[in-house]
């Protein structure tokens, strides 16, 4: 096929930038409300509109040839994808979460406890990295109420400003991952496909050059 896919955040926190790239590399597309694919005008590229959670799969399976998604999600989901671009936007850390009257000096310190978090993969081999043994609760959302409600005596979760840890009560106590959107591709791309790909990546670095 002599087109990419390339699988974008439908709605979220990489969704507007991740289109503002593809618009600055010059590429034009109409994307309808509520439209879950779309096609370039100018540039053989295809738009598929996806959960980001969804995304590593899909390029692993060749569903989608590119995909646009944040580092921890892509480190979470273990796909054999390969990391082709960092992309400078939607910043954030992985970070554990304490009660801010916790006087918290290392990650020693949470050995024995339980942990509530949407990463298990991620935080379970930063744990063992560390030699703690530690109980994980997963769960997939508010999770820095946990603490609050007894589920679990620390969280481990995405942080940017920092403001949803202290309206919560908690501080960031040990960052585990820094984290940006990043350009994945799969690995099973044609000749042609690598050559498309190529050309998109000569546009992303021209806009990036110009930003600096
Ligand atoms: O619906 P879908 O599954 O596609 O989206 P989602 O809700 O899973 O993800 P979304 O849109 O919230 O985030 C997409 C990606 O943006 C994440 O995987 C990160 O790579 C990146 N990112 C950057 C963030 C944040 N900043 C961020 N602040 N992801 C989440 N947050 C949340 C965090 O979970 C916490 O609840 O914002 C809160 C903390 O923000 P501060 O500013 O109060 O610290
Ligand atoms: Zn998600």
């Amino acid at each position: 096929m002599n087109t990419l896919k390339i699988a974008i955040q439908k709605s979220g926190r990489l969704s507007e930038d991740s289109l503002k790239l593809i618009k600055e590399c010059g590429i034009k597309f109409s994307n309808g409300k509520g439209k879950l694919k779309a096609v370039a005008d100018n540039f053989p590229l295809e738009f598929l509109f996806l959960r980001d959670d969804d995304i590593p799969g899909y390029v692993e399976d060749g569903v989608a040839d590119l995909g646009i998604v944040g580092e921890n999600v892509l480190v979470e989901y273990e796909k054999n994808v390969k990391l082709v671009k960092k992309l400078g936007f939607s910043k954030c850390r992985l970070s554990i979460g304490v009660d801010r009257n916790w006087d918290y000096k290392n990650i020693k310190e949470l050995d024995g406890k339980s942990i509530a978090t949407s990463y298990p993969k991620i935080l379970g081999n930063y744990l063992k990295q560390n030699n703690i043994n530690a109980e994980i609760h997963e769960i997939s959302g508010s999770v820095e109420i946990a603490p609050s409600i007894g589920l679990a005596d620390a969280v481990c979760d995405i942080v940017s400003s920092g403001s949803t840890l202290l309206s919560n009560g908690l501080k960031e106590a040990d960052v585990i991952m820094r984290s940006e959107a990043v350009l994945v591709s799969g690995n099973n791309l044609s000749a042609e496909q690598e050559k498309i790909l190529n050309q998109l990546l000569f546009r992303m670095e021209a806009v990036q050059a110009g930003k600096n």
